[in-house]
């Protein structure tokens, strides 16, 4: 029942990560050998000051690309360039912490750089299982993070243990139950592993349940999808203006900081909702937590698919989007009505997108936008089951006022002489049902 699941829940509390709370990065970008690579570690650069940036209490500070030739090996700076970049650390006294851009490195190879720079080092898994973990609101995309966890709990204890042998001189750190302190550790974390692994195939099986039992929401809500970089929150900045300032937001305070409300050219109020930006190269394991914390994407009503169309890997980034999508068990009309967005077109001289359907636009210096609205609102109205109509109130009652609060009213226009109006409203199937049993004519 719920308690046993309650029980479950707090069990299953996500580790505490050292990335917690506001920080300040420096971003180390390696560069694998010969120069033709730049361009692929500038790109690499990009993606992860974006992937910073995610988080809003997370901030870059600088970034520097160094080769080296060791990307493999226990060293992965050259002396000189680990100099360089000492050097350079103490001269950045604000950054609390190095994000250095490998997929991973040693718990080792960590502790050494963090001796040597006095930060906090984290690599690409540590920091984007973190941002997976702020991003995650189901129990499903929860359980995924904290099972991702796992290897990385299982590798800090590994370089744990070693440190402690090297302290006590020997292994012989035995517990009660003649367990060696690894061996029961290692054996907690089979435990745990099996416990999640156990609860996710639960929630699996009721999740269907839970999706029929939702309630209908009032307001439209848009799904903003693409990889890191893409120009999302640019694009969300820009069709909202300064939403987050204004006291409307305060409805959807519940849902997400990342929510924003934004209004479509009839006025018809829609939610944008950021979602988790795709990555290049994510590492396998966590793959899993990447579509769980996507998972909400299929109670949106409508998808925008943003593209940086400047980017070279742009057409592989929208057949891996297309995947992921097709993966996420999404409603077909869902699938079916995603708008595509060709962002970053002020780079690339007349642009002229492939794709018939989709829109281009230059979210940074908002070309474009006025006819993305009206593709958004064609589309929301028709997936919302949302009609405009003109209905003729009178005014000493009160039908207006009710229209006000429970519709979208566009117009208003008073004939004076027999006191009745005619209200261009903006109005659902279910609403308008309402509206005609509580005003019969
Ligand atoms: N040139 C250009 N740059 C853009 C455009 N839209 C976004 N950007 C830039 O791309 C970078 C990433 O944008 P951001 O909105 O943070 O991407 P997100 O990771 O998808 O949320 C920022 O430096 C933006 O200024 C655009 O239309 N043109
Ligand atoms: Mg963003």
């Amino acid at each position: 029942g719920d308690d046993a699941e309650e029980e479950l829940e707090t069990q299953l509390e996500p580790v505490p990560l050292p990335l917690a709370g506001a920080q300040r990065m420096f971003i180390v970008q390696p560069r694998a050998g010969d120069l033709k690579q730049r361009r692929a570690a500038e790109l690499q650069v990009a993606e992860a000051v974006a992937l910073v940036n995610t988080l809003h209490n997370w901030t870059v500070v600088d970034k520097i690309i160094l080769p080296t030739k060791n990307l493999d090996q226990k060293l992965i700076f050259g002396k000189g360039n680990f100099q360089i970049l000492t050097e350079k650390i103490k001269r950045l006294p604000q950054a609390t912490a190095v994000f250095l851009n490998l997929e991973r490195i040693s718990t080792l190879t960590k502790k050494e750089l963090e001796d040597a720079w006095g930060v906090n080092v984290f690599d690409r898994y540590t920091v984007v299982l973190h941002i997976f973990r702020c991003n995650a609101r189901t129990k499903e995309a929860k359980l995924q993070i904290a099972l991702a966890e796992i290897p990385l709990l299982r590798s800090n204890l590994k370089t744990e243990v070693s440190h402690l042998d090297q302290q006590r001189g020997g292994s012989r750190y035995i517990m009660g139950s003649g367990e060696t302190f690894l061996e029961t550790q290692t054996r907690l974390l089979r435990e745990r592993e099996l416990k999640i692994r156990n609860a996710l195939e639960n929630l699996r099986r009721k999740r269907s349940i839970l999706r029929a039992q939702r309630q209908r929401r009032e307001f439209p809500v848009i799904s903003v999808m693409g990889y890191t970089n893409c120009g999302k929150t640019t694009l969300i900045k820009a069709l909202t203006g300064d939403a987050g300032l204004q006291p409307q937001d305060q409805l959807f305070a519940t849902l997400d900081i990342t929510a924003h409300t934004g209004y479509l050219p009839s006025q018809l109020a829609v939610i944008y909702v950021d979602t988790i930006g795709f990555l290049s190269d994510l590492p396998h394991d966590l793959i899993g937590s990447f579509s769980a914390t996507l998972e909400e994407v299929a109670h949106s009503d409508l998808i925008l698919h943003v593209r940086d169309v400047s980017h070279p890997e742009t057409v592989q980034q929208k057949a891996s989007v297309l995947s992921v999508l097709k993966n996420l068990n999404l409603p077909s009309h869902l699938l079916d009505s995603v708008i595509e967005v060709h962002n970053k077109v002020d780079l690339i001289e007349r642009y002229e997108p492939a794709e018939p359907n989709a829109i281009a636009i230059s979210a940074l210096h908002g070309y474009g936008l006025e006819d993305l609205k009206e593709e958004i609102e064609r589309t929301v109205l028709k997936a919302t089951g949302k009609k405009i109509l003109t209905i003729k109130v009178n005014l000493t009652g009160p039908q207006l006022s009710w229209l006000y609060k429970e519709a979208t009213v566009q117009e208003v226009d008073v004939m004076p002489d027999d006191g009745t109006a005619s209200v261009k409203v903006i109005i659902s199937e279910s609403v308008l049902g309402r509206f005609r049993k509580h005003f019969p004519q």
